[in-house]
This record gives C-alpha cells, sequence and structure tokens, in this order.
C-alpha cells in the first residue's frame, strides 16, 4: 500500500518537474511554482504576433503561465464591463489555441477597480457583468482568471475579498475554472500594507475575508523594489496569511520608457524562489529585448541557489544574440539600471568603466598625467561606437524598432567621449582653438532630460561622463576669462 502510493507520488512528482521545468532537479518541497509574464504594464499592449512570440519563448525557458493584463486594453480595465468586440474576441480565441498548443496556460485578467460597485443593486448588476465578460472569455477557451484591483483610488478590502470569494465559487461551480482565482489586492507591497508596525485597515481586512486558496501576487517592499529579501516575503506571507506569488517588476519600463531594462534580473533571495507559488515578470512594452530578464528571470527561479546574475545575463545575451553578442552585450551593460524618485531597481550601468572615468577625472582635476586612463577609455569609446553601428546595421528589424533611439543615443555618447578625450587634451596641449571646436562637438549632447520618453542610457556613466567634461570646459573658460 505505502509503495502504491509513493508510486503515484513519484508519478505525480514526475511529470509535474516534466510540465514545468528546464530538466533541472525539482526543490525538495517537491512542485515547482508556476511561472512566467504578467503582460501587465501601461503602454502600447502587444499585438498578437507578439504575444505568439512570447508564448514561444516562455515555453522554450521552462515557463508556462501567461497572465493576460495589458493596462491600456480598455476592455481589461476602463471598459471592463463591455464585451470584447467580434475581432478582439477572435484573436483571444487564437492566443488561447496558440497557448495550449504551446504548452502554457493563458490567463484572463479583469481591472474592474476604477468603477467597480461592491454593495447593494449596483454591486449585484456589477457582479453579473464581470461574470458574462468572463464566460464569453471562457468560450474562446480561456479557463483561467485573475482580478486586479492595483492602483485604483477607493479601496474596501472586506467588499473586496468577499466579492472575490462570491465569483471564484461561482467560476469553480459552472466549471469556468479549475483553478482558484489569482488577485493583486491594492495594497500589494509591504511599505503600503503597513503603518509603521501595523497592519492597515485595507490589508486586514482583505486578508482576513478572502478564502485561502486564492492566489494573491506581492510585488517585494516596493512597487518597483531592489529585490525580495527572505524577510519582506515572510512578513507579506505573515500579513495575508498564506503563501504569496510574485509580481516582478523588472524588465517593465512603464514609468521611464526612454530607458530600457537590458539587465539581468537580481535581487531576489533564493529561498524566495522556493516559496512562492507563482513567479510574474512583467516585462517592457517591447517583447524582444524583455527576452534578456525574462531568461534570466527563468534561470533564477530554476536555479535560485546558485544564480549568479552576471553570468545568466552573459548567457541570456549569448544565446539570443548569436554572432551579435559581444556588440549587443556592449550595449546591453549601459542599459540595466531603472532609476527614479520611487523606483530603484536593477544591475548598475558599466560600473567597470564608471570606476575607469573616475579615476581619468580624478588626475585631470588634479593636473596629473592620465595618458594611460586616456588610452583605455579611447578604445572603449570606439569599441562601444562600433558596436552600436554595427547593431544599427545587423539586428534583426523587429529588435531594431524597439532600440534605434537608444543605439543611436549610444553612438553620439561614444564620439562625444572621444571627443572630450581630445579637448582635455588640446587644452594641455595649448591648442585652445582645437579645444574649443571640440566642445562645440559635445555641447548639444543631451545628458539631462525633462520627458520619462526621452530616449536615456548610462546615466551615471557615459551621461555623467560628457556632462563633467561639459562642465570641466565651462569652468576652465571662466578662469580664462578672469585673467584676461
Ligand atoms: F499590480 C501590481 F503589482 C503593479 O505593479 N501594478 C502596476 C503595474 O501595472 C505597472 O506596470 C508597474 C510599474 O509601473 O507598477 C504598478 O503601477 C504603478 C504603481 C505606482 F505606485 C504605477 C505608478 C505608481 F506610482
Amino acid at each position: 500500500m505505502k509503495i502504491f502510493l509513493m508510486l503515484i507520488l513519484a508519478a505525480l512528482f514526475g511529470s509535474a518537474a516534466v510540465f514545468s521545468g528546464n530538466g533541472a532537479a525539482a526543490p525538495a518541497q517537491g512542485m515547482r511554482p508556476e511561472s512566467g509574464i504578467v503582460e501587465g504594464f501601461y503602454g502600447r499592449p502587444w499585438t498578437e504576433g507578439e504575444r505568439r512570440m512570447m508564448l514561444h519563448f516562455l515555453r522554450e525557458q521552462g515557463m508556462n503561465l501567461y497572465v493576460y493584463a495589458p493596462k491600456d486594453d480598455p476592455y481589461h480595465r476602463e471598459k471592463w464591463r463591455e464585451p470584447y468586440p467580434l475581432e478582439e474576441m477572435l484573436a483571444l480565441k487564437r492566443l488561447a489555441a496558440e497557448a495550449r498548443a504551446v504548452g502554457v496556460e493563458l490567463v484572463f485578467a479583469v481591472s474592474p477597480g476604477l468603477d467597480q460597485r461592491f454593495s447593494g443593486w449596483a454591486g449585484e448588476v456589477d457582479e453579473k457583468v464581470l461574470l458574462q465578460k468572463l464566460e464569453a472569455v471562457h468560450e474562446m477557451g480561456i479557463d483561467r482568471f485573475a482580478i486586479f484591483f492595483d492602483d485604483i483610488e477607493h479601496k474596501e478590502g472586506e467588499a473586496q475579498a468577499l466579492f472575490l470569494n462570491r465569483l471564484n465559487k461561482e467560476l469553480l461551480a459552472r466549471s469556468l475554472i479549475e483553478k482558484p482565482l489569482i488577485v493583486v489586492p491594492t495594497e500589494y507591497f509591504l511599505q503600503d500594507m503597513k503603518d509603521g508596525s501595523r497592519t492597515k485597515m485595507y490589508t486586514r481586512e482583505f486578508a482576513a475575508h478572502l478564502d485561502s486558496e486564492i492566489v494573491v501576487l506581492f510585488t517585494g517592499e516596493s512597487v518597483v523594489p531592489e529585490g525580495i529579501r527572505s524577510e519582506d516575503m515572510t512578513e507579506a506571507e505573515r500579513l495575508y496569511g498564506r503563501k504569496l506569488g510574485i509580481w516582478w517588476n523588472y524588465p517593465v519600463t512603464d514609468y521611464l520608457p526612454g530607458k530600457l531594462a537590458l539587465g539581468p534580473v537580481q535581487g531576489l533571495a533564493a529561498d524566495v524562489a522556493e516559496r512562492t507559488p507563482v513567479f510574474l515578470m512583467n516585462p517592457m512594452e517591447k517583447p524582444y529585448l524583455s527576452r534578456i530578464a525574462l531568461a534570466t528571470g527563468a534561470e533564477w527561479l530554476f536555479s535560485p541557489s546558485t544564480y549568479d546574475a552576471e553570468a545568466a545575463w552573459r548567457t541570456a545575451i549569448r544565446k539570443q544574440y548569436g554572432d551579435l553578442a559581444d556588440e549587443m552585450e556592449a550595449f546591453a551593460l549601459h542599459s540595466r539600471r531603472m532609476e527614479k524618485d520611487w523606483a530603484h531597481t536593477g544591475a548598475p550601468d558599466a560600473p567597470v568603466l564608471k570606476e575607469q572615468m573616475e579615476v581619468f577625472w580624478h588626475k585631470v582635476e588634479r593636473g596629473e598625467e592620465a595618458a594611460a586612463e586616456e588610452a583605455e577609455l579611447a578604445r572603449e569609446f570606439r569599441r562601444l561606437k562600433d558596436a552600436a553601428k554595427h547593431l544599427e546595421a545587423r539586428l534583426p528589424q523587429e529588435i531594431l524598432a524597439e532600440c534605434l533611439p537608444q543605439l543611436q543615443l549610444l553612438a553620439q555618447y561614444a564620439e562625444a567621449g572621444e571627443a572630450s578625450l581630445a579637448m582635455v587634451k588640446a587644452r594641455r596641449e595649448g591648442k585652445f582653438a582645437q579645444e574649443k571646436a571640440l566642445y562645440q562637438r559635445i555641447e548639444g549632447v543631451p545628458t539631462q532630460w525633462q520627458e520619462k520618453e526621452e530616449p536615456r542610457l548610462s546615466e551615471q556613466v557615459l551621461a555623467d561622463f560628457i556632462a563633467k567634461a561639459k562642465a570641466w570646459e565651462r569652468r576652465g573658460i571662466l578662469q580664462i576669462e578672469k585673467r584676461m
């Protein structure tokens, strides 16, 4: 009897590993978390072709979940009550069929929180309308759903939870789903769940009323944190009274769309991978370029204790870019870090080059000889310029379309970097006319940004270098003018 049971268990876990993994050993607990992406960013929703590409990519990476939740699909959020027009209904049907064929589960999400009503007659109407919407989507071959209450004004924890419980039960009873709902509460990161040591009322009520089988997603200590520590996970699990799924906001760039997130997933503690039931990454509006980070996220999830973000990053680029890998790595190295007042995440941009530049300026400012540093920087600027030109000429058009402005900016920075070095040298040799001409070549190069959409990269490294060169030159001119 005992042996029989073990055989069944072995068969179950064995097949789970086959269906959800890349062949590596499963964690001791047995089952691997489900994993994939949540198309959950603000901005242009992906096209059908981009989604199909992504389904295949996820499968190749050993991932198995695609949550459909584009913020700017009107029928997902703003007009959540309205049924999809026929054309889009059929597109969902084709996508569901593709997902099934590929072996990735397609989850359809609705974000009704902008104006959903929870009580009285209106509440009942809204619930019926939502159920009808999900029924219609189910007809298209989708049998798993999610409800997201992120980024909304009014939040009623108890009402949301009771609504989710009723919806979950109803969907299960009608066999529209087999697995429970996936949800995002309105307070979905730690800083928002607490007031000092006190759990806020919303989180307390939502957690207390929500059925334990419903899967709750969490982003970490903030919306876009540096990482998730084991303690963060423990605390959030305690607050929500269950294991939590992860919504990881890298490589998403909707809050700073001029920057491309081409770095590795990093900062996630190893045991987080072993505890979470679901790991979802929120990608960029640019699906092709999102694949670098996504591949590293899969790598982390499947080998969390041996994961090396930098090594995984280089491997992902090798695999995806073949004989363009060296050039792509040079470019991507300058476009990994995401920084904004409330968002801080991702590996640093070109940290080694940054240090070399600091040594260079240190010497220049003191009037010390810096020929070796200058030669090294000159070599690097040349390499970057060649890489940018090479990529512009050779990248597949769908990828180039996602990064042309940033590639051009890289070439511009590399050229301006060369001009800056020459400018410094010209002054040392007393060639003032040449110095002035070189300054004019760097003067107009953008090193500050007004709009979040303006292309940017390497803000703390290449852009900073050009900015320093500009400032150095202006200070010098002021001194010369004073002497005259
Ligand atoms: F549901 C969440 F887990 C989540 O992250 N929601 C949104 C998400 O759609 C978006 O892509 C992401 C990155 O911008 O952050 C959340 O949206 C925010 C949250 C903010 F606090 C956008 C702006 C904010 F100030």
